[in-house]
């Protein structure tokens, strides 16, 4: 299915942010891959980080001259739960896959190259596991990258070699993180690429205060209490049970507390609906927890609003790729309270942009320590926009797609 209700974009209006000079210098680059048209593949066009990136970067990447499509592959529960169970093997967990499992992933792919995907661009990049076996069903002539989006520190063996045998044949392969980049991985090009945030989204832009009070008061949030918030999937790996471990400690010593967890149902995720209500049990009848979701009107500004107001973000992931709301977090100047996974370590650094909590109780106390101290706060802000600035934005993840496609040409 092709996504066409992109918004119109235009790397022009970044200047303010990153200078003529960068600017220009991104235009340049693209001027000489003119002849590449691209196309991007992935499961969802709702929900998750990978839904949030495309939508700024395919209008972008047009308006630097690059023809950039973004089409989403079909699939039912019976196929998502698949996909779900190699999502959570690559990050870790011990799950096999049956014959039956691999040929339901397997057909599935090959009917939407069939019937459902328009492949005619001269480079695909392939988004997660879900949709990379298309490369072994479509026609060859094109050059083929992947783009891994999960933690990849510790697969479970099998499930790895499994998903590796399906990347022969692509050019390139993209991780977030050295330490993702397996010896098996048989792709010739292997790079090294964080994600990114859009400072002009609708997510991300600045809001005014009223806007932000018009916000909570709809969901019946005090601005003048604490707040704690974590925004992420329902998903075994986001662990929203230590968030609400960490609240109920730190509610001890404040208690007018209030925590938010924010989340969205992707339709790429059955597994979301069931953590969904295993959450909604562990919160139990706590009226200063709030569980916020697009089944609420929860859309991005809501989630711009939610982080704006926070006193203390936290991101208490056993796995996490990268974990771009913790970056959405540091752009909007909120220290972050998080476990030291993934992507994470290159975002929180431990008392300069946040705090690194391996335990529950130690991440409710530099809590308790940041909601004590708002000139930390502020400082811990500060350093954290500066930070997501120079290394985590959409602008720089653009100028880094161009260096690899000029090395794949
Ligand atoms: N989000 C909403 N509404 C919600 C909840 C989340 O808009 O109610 C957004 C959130 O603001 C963020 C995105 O969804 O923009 C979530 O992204 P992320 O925190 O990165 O998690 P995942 O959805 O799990 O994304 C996968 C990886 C992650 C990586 C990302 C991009 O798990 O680690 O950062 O892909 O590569």
């Amino acid at each position: 299915m092709l996504i066409q209700d992109l918004s119109h974009k235009n790397i022009k209006d970044y200047t303010s942010i990153y200078g003529e000079e960068y600017i220009n210098r991104i235009v340049e680059k693209a001027e000489k891959l003119r002849d590449i048209t691209l196309t991007h593949v992935n499961s969802t066009s709702l929900g998750g980080g990978v839904a949030e990136i495309l939508y700024s970067l395919v209008p972008l990447m047009n308006s630097i001259g690059i023809t950039t499509r973004w089409e989403v592959i079909k699939g039912g529960n019976e196929f998502f739960n698949v996909t779900k169970k190699i999502h959570n093997a690559l990050q870790g967990a011990e799950i096999d896959l049956s014959d039956e499992e691999k040929r339901i992933y397997l057909e599935n792919n090959k009917w939407n190259v069939e019937n459902e995907l328009v492949l005619d661009s001269t480079h695909i990049v392939v988004h997660d596991p879900q949709p990379l076996p298309i490369r072994k069903f479509a026609e060859n002539n094109k050059k083929w990258i992947w783009r891994c989006h999960i933690d990849l520190s510790t697969p479970y063996k099998p499930v790895w070699l499994f998903i590796s045998q399906l990347l022969r044949g692509y050019e390139a392969s993209i991780f977030h993180l050295k330490e993702y980049i397996h010896p098996e991985t048989p792709t010739p090009i292997k790079y090294v690429m964080p994600p990114s945030i859009d400072p002009l989204s609708d997510k991300n832009k600045e809001l005014s205060w009223s806007t932000i009070e018009k916000i909570l008061n709809r969901y019946g949030i005090d601005p003048e209490k604490p707040i704690l918030l974590q925004v992420a999937r329902f998903d075994p790996w986001k662990d929203p049970f230590a968030a609400i471990d960490v609240y109920r400690l730190v509610k001890k010593e404040f208690p007018d507390t209030q925590l938010l967890l924010v989340t969205s149902m992707a339709t790429d995720d059955p597994e979301g609906w069931i953590y969904y209500e295993k959450t909604l049990k562990y919160a139990g009848m706590d009226e200063d927890i709030f569980i916020l979701t697009n089944l609420k009107n929860v859309g991005t500004l809501e989630v711009n609003a939610f982080q704006r107001a926070a006193t203390v973000v936290l991101q208490m992931s056993r796995r996490e790729g990268f974990g771009l709301a913790v970056t959405e977090a540091l752009w909007k100047r909120k220290p972050v309270v998080a476990r030291p996974r993934g992507g994470i370590k290159l975002q929180v650094i431990d008392g300069v942009t946040g705090h690194l909590a391996e335990t529950v109780e130690e991440a409710a106390k530099k809590t308790i320590y940041l909601i004590k101290n708002p000139q930390k706060r502020k400082e811990l802000g500060e350093n954290g926009y500066k930070h997501v600035l120079k290394h985590f934005t959409i602008v720089r993840h653009i100028e880094n797609y161009l260096d690899l496609l000029a090395k794949i040409v």
